[in-house]
C-alpha cells in the first residue's frame, strides 16, 4: 500500500493556481512549494506582499525524491534555492526573503533592535505554542485529549490576542508575526466543523483578528479551493496521517 499522504491533490486550484501560473518563468529565487502547506504559506505571503520574483515549482514531499532531497535532506517543504543554493524551515527562509531584498516593499520586522527582537519573540510563540496545539486539538481522538487541546489552543491564541494592536499584531503594520499565524487562521475551519473550536471563544477582538488576516490579498492569492484540503485534514482528523507532523503530535514529541 503507498503512503496515504502521496494521494495529495497535485496542484493548486482557484486563487493560489493563479499566482502559481504568474510565476513559471526562471528566476534567481525557486520556491519549492507543495500548495496544501501552511508552512509553505509562510514563506509564501511573504514572496507576495514584497514583490520578489521568484519561480514556484510544486513538489510532493512525501514521495521523498531524490532531486529534493539534496535540496532540503530532511524532505520537507517550503525549500528555496538561491542562486543554486539552498534553504529550508519556513522561519528561515522568511527571515532570509528579508534580508536578502532589502529593496523591497513592505518591511515584515521592524527597523528597531527591539521591535525586531519582540515580534521574533512572538514568532517563537506561534512556533512553539499555537502550531503543535492546533495539531494536537486536530489529531486528539478521544473527548478528553481534544478538550484539552482545545483549552491549550485557546490559551495559546488568547496569549496572543491579549497582545494584538489591531488591526494587525503590530498595529496598523503588517507583521511577521501576522505572517507565520495566518495559514492556521484560514485552517480553523476544520477545527470549528470537528472539533467544536469557535473564534469568538477565543475572546475578544480575535474574530476581527482571524478575518482581517483572512482577507489580506497575500493570503487570499495563496489559498487553493477549500475542498481539497478536506481529503488531507481528513486523514490528520482520523489520526491516521503519516506526515512528519502527524507522528511527532502522535508522539508527543517537538514539530519536526
Ligand atoms: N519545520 C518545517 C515543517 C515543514 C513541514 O512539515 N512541511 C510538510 C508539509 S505541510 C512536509 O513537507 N511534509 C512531508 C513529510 O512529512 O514527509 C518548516 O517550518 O518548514
Amino acid at each position: 500500500m503507498g503512503h496515504p499522504d502521496e494521494n495529495v491533490y497535485p496542484t493548486a486550484t482557484g486563487h493560489a493556481l493563479e499566482t502559481v501560473k504568474q510565476h513559471e518563468a526562471p528566476q534567481d529565487l525557486v520556491f519549492w512549494a507543495g500548495w496544501f502547506c501552511p508552512f509553505v504559506q509562510r514563506a509564501w505571503i511573504v514572496l507576495e506582499e514584497r514583490g520578489i520574483p521568484y519561480q514556484y515549482k510544486e513538489v510532493n514531499p512525501y514521495k521523498k525524491e531524490k532531486h529534493f532531497l539534496d535540496i532540503n535532506p530532511k524532505g520537507l517543504v517550503p525549500a528555496v534555492e538561491y542562486k543554486g543554493r539552498a534553504l529550508y524551515e519556513s522561519l528561515i527562509i522568511c527571515e532570509f526573503l528579508e534580508d536578502a531584498y532589502p529593496s523591497h516593499t513592505p518591511h515584515l520586522f521592524p527597523t528597531d533592535p527591539f521591535e525586531r527582537a519582540y515580534v521574533r519573540l512572538w514568532v517563537d510563540h506561534v512556533a512553539k505554542n499555537v502550531v503543535p496545539a492546533f495539531h494536537r486539538l486536530l489529531q486528539g481522538q478521544t473527548p478528553e485529549a481534544q478538550a484539552a487541546a482545545r483549552e491549550e489552543y485557546y490559551e495559546s491564541l488568547r496569549r496572543v490576542s491579549e497582545k494584538a494592536k489591531g488591526p494587525y499584531f503590530l498595529g496598523a503594520e503588517f507583521s511577521m508575526v501576522d505572517v507565520v499565524l495566518a495559514p492556521w487562521v484560514i485552517r480553523d475551519y476544520i477545527l470549528r466543523d470537528h472539533r467544536g473550536y469557535s473564534r469568538d471563544a477565543v475572546g475578544s477582538g480575535w474574530k476581527e483578528y482571524a478575518e482581517k488576516l483572512s482577507t489580506r490579498e497575500s493570503v487570499l492569492k495563496t489559498q487553493s479551493d477549500l475542498e481539497h484540503y478536506e481529503p488531507i485534514y481528513g486523514r490528520y482528523l482520523r489520526d491516521e496521517a503519516q506526515s512528519e507532523v502527524a507522528k511527532a503530535t502522535r508522539a508527543g514529541k517537538g514539530l519536526p
